[in-house]
């Protein structure tokens, strides 16, 4: 989906640290004798994912080294066709979205197993049509989304019931207009953007009414506090992230100008890491890869000049998913 806002933004490019952004992305695999290295092994394959759709933004993409990048995909992948955080760790359906979409991104989707990978995904489907996260059975809309993009970028949809995914979102949905984990759960950003993501991926956008998308638009734009800052529900502190759950969710649906677009910007630069790259949740807090690459989405999805426009469905660059699908 390619979004254009009706707002005319400008920027000066000085101040987003494109250099040290990248700089930081590279020296998270060079950080072995931390102990903050090891503590997020269960993070590993989607971390790689986070820093390799920041260079991709950053218009660095081989910043990471390819071939090194796909070899660790593939030491991920279990016999039952999904992959685990790293190597011989137990497969998950979060872990089996990030190795697929840096495949995609590297144009390597045949390095793996992929019809594996449709077995894999489609047996977590339920009779209710919402997807387990894996063989323990935690089941929400996280995972229809992840299953349900796992497959479309694998064009096989078919392997599923799509119909029953769809049924299954749209009863998440509440009286203010948001969407929760499952029916009946509070409103959040996070899952607003799994809903619509599933909504828009097949094509069912059209399935909200008008009056039910502008409901849901004006719940998301309240989202934004008086420093520019947005917050993932009511009452909660505003984080770096939400610039994209919120963003992708406003832009989806066509709305990315009912919020300040210049307020956000200058909060999201607000949160880099000046000296050493990167961003964190808030300003003057630690940077990690999550919040960088949610930071730099932000930027790309209000136009910030020299960043890659990033698709807000898929949460890969534009260029990855016209590759895929072709241009919408
Ligand atoms: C491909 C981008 C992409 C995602 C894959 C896992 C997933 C699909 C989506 C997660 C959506 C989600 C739930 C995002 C929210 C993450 C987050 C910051 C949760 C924090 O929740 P709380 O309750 O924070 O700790 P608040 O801000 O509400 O206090």
């Amino acid at each position: 989906m390619s979004i254009s806002s009706p707002v005319a933004f400008t920027n000066n490019p000085d101040e987003l640290f494109v250099k040290k952004h990248v700089k930081y992305i590279q020296s998270l695999d060079t950080r072995k004798d931390e102990f903050e290295y090891w503590l997020t092994e269960h993070l590993r394959l989607n971390g790689v994912y986070w820093g390799l759709t920041a260079l991709h933004l950053l218009n660095d993409p081989t910043a990471l080294p390819r071939d090194e990048t796909i070899n660790f995909v593939k030491s991920c992948q279990h016999p039952s066709g999904g992959f685990g955080a790293h190597p011989d760790h137990d497969a998950h359906l979060l872990y089996t979205l990030s190795a697929i979409q840096i495949l995609a991104m590297v144009d390597a989707l045949d390095a793996v197993d992929t019809a594996a990978t449709v077995t894999y995904v489609a047996g977590l489907q339920k009779p209710s049509g919402v997807f387990a996260g894996d063989e323990w059975g935690e089941e929400d809309t996280r995972f229809v989304y992840t299953g349900l993009q796992t497959l479309k970028i694998l064009d096989r949809l078919d392997a599923v019931d799509v119909e029953k995914a769809v049924g299954f979102v749209l009863a998440c949905q509440n009286y203010d207009g948001g969407f929760g984990v499952v029916p009946g759960a509070e409103s959040h950003s996070g899952q607003i953007f799994t809903c619509l993501g599933v909504l828009s991926l097949t094509n069912s956008l059209d399935r909200l009414s008008t009056a039910s998308r502008d409901q849901l638009a004006g719940w998301l734009a309240q989202r934004q506090l008086p420093n520019g800052g947005l917050n993932g529900r009511p009452e909660k502190l505003e984080d770096v992230c939400y610039s994209w759950w919120v963003l992708s969710s406003l832009a989806m649906l066509g709305k990315l100008h009912w919020i300040d677009q210049n307020k956000l910007v200058g909060w999201i630069l607000s949160c880099q890491d000046e000296v050493r790259g990167g961003f964190a949740d808030r300003k003057g807090n630690a940077v990690d890869v999550f919040h960088t690459v949610f930071a730099l989405c932000g930027l790309s999805l209000v136009g910030w000049g020299g960043l890659k426009e990033v698709d807000p469905v898929y949460c890969m660059p534009v260029e990855t998913t016209k590759r895929l699908f072709g241009s919408k």
